[in-house]
């Protein structure tokens, strides 16, 4: 009956449900049929019982679409069968896996060289409009520092004198936050209670100290829900004076969770655009998660579990081991894998839609890479 020559038929619900995911994703043919076929279909669908679809529901279809045929010359579209529809979702799911990791335009999360005066660490940090690729081909205007968006990184040691320059030329006010960093009320930057905002054209200094060591963030802190979400964020890392308590580690990786510009990303890209994190076999991997969006995100690793040694900067006296990790707005977890399991392990947020849609993996995907 059908180009298989199998006889099955599925319910007409199902079938035209079949049809219109495929019509929807414009990726596959409708199969015109002479009504000779026509005829015989529907003799098949006449000869089989409702539920007999029988054990092997991956087998052919010959339904007429509609009841309206009445044989001879019309012609009718013969919708795919469970087989050809699972082919042409398959194939889009593998085109996404195949392309990673994708090129695209623009790296967020370089790490920033100071310009150093009198002992003095300067950052000096651009606020402007910026078009940003997200995944191949997705150009959306990020708000970014240094043209980059997460913005550029910034790793200090506790105890250094750190200047940070901030030129606004963005259409708006904004100003700059050092998130989880215990400077001087007055370098908190939060408009008119700490500061006034930063108008257009102008610009501001910060200067502080470095405070508390661990993995933070600096981002915008005025009209925030949209200079944040579009890209004005970034990793702040102090290193401890005293490294004799921190954990070796052979890579140490950022991994800046955004749900704002663009949907879902890691590092301001989205699957398949993301960036792998390529380790030795043996080696340990050191991932600091921070949450610059509005949403949790469950990060979950396969194949190896994560061992959890920071909260927000804070050594936790108990680390404790997790292969899903839940990071929440704000929030930075510091994480430690020992890559002792060879090959490409997925690792992406475990809600769902963050991750995964009928078309295949999308946003918040990466994978760990074991070399072996
Ligand atoms: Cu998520």
């Amino acid at each position: 009956m059908s180009e298989h020559g199998r006889s099955t038929v599925i319910p007409a619900e199902e079938t035209r449900d079949d049809v219109n995911f495929l019509a929807s994703s414009g990726s596959r043919r409708a199969f015109l049929r002479s009504g000779t076929l026509a005829t015989i279909a529907t003799a098949a669908l006449a000869a089989c019982k409702p539920g007999a679809r029988g054990a092997d529901s991956s087998s052919a279809v010959a339904t007429p679409a509609t009841g309206a045929v009445t044989g001879g010359t019309m012609p009718v579209v013969v919708p795919p069968t469970p087989r050809e529809t699972a082919d042409a979702m398959d194939a889009m799911h593998e085109k996404g896996v195949k392309a990673f990791p994708a090129k695209t335009e623009g790296k967020g999360n370089v790490l920033l060289e100071p310009r150093i005066e009198k002992g003095v660490k300067i950052y000096e940090l651009t606020a402007k409009k910026t078009p940003w690729e997200v995944t191949p081909g997705v150009k959306v205007e990020a708000w970014a520092y240094n043209g980059m968006v997460p913005g550029p990184q910034i790793r200090v040691r506790e105890g250094d004198r750190v200047r940070v320059v901030l030129h606004n030329e963005l259409p708006e006010s904004t100003v700059i936050h050092f998130h989880g960093l215990e400077v001087p009320n007055n370098q908190d930057g939060v408009p008119f209670m700490t500061q006034p905002p930063v108008k257009p054209g102008d610009s501001y200094t910060y200067e502080f100290t470095a405070p508390n060591s661990g993995s933070h963030m600096y981002h915008s802190h005025h009209n925030s829900t949209k200079q944040v979400s579009l890209g004005l964020l970034g990793a702040f890392i102090i290193e401890p004076k005293n490294r004799a308590n921190e954990p070796h580690s052979d890579i140490d990786t950022v991994l800046i969770l955004n749900d704002g510009l663009g949907g879902y990303t890691l590092n301001g890209k989205g699957f398949p655009a993301t960036e792998p994190l390529v380790a030795k076999l043996g080696q340990t991997l050191r991932v600091r998660f921070m949450n610059e969006g509005m949403m949790i995100h469950p990060m979950h690793l396969h194949g190896m579990h994560m061992t959890v040694i920071t909260k927000d900067g804070w050594p936790l006296p108990y680390p404790y081991r997790c292969d899903t990790l839940n990071i929440a707005p704000g929030e930075r977890w510091d994480v430690l894998v020992k890559c002792t399991n060879p090959g490409t392990w997925a690792f992406h947020c475990h809600i769902l839609p963050h991750a995964e849609s009928e078309t295949g993996m999308f946003g918040m995907v990466t994978a760990l890479v074991v070399k072996a």
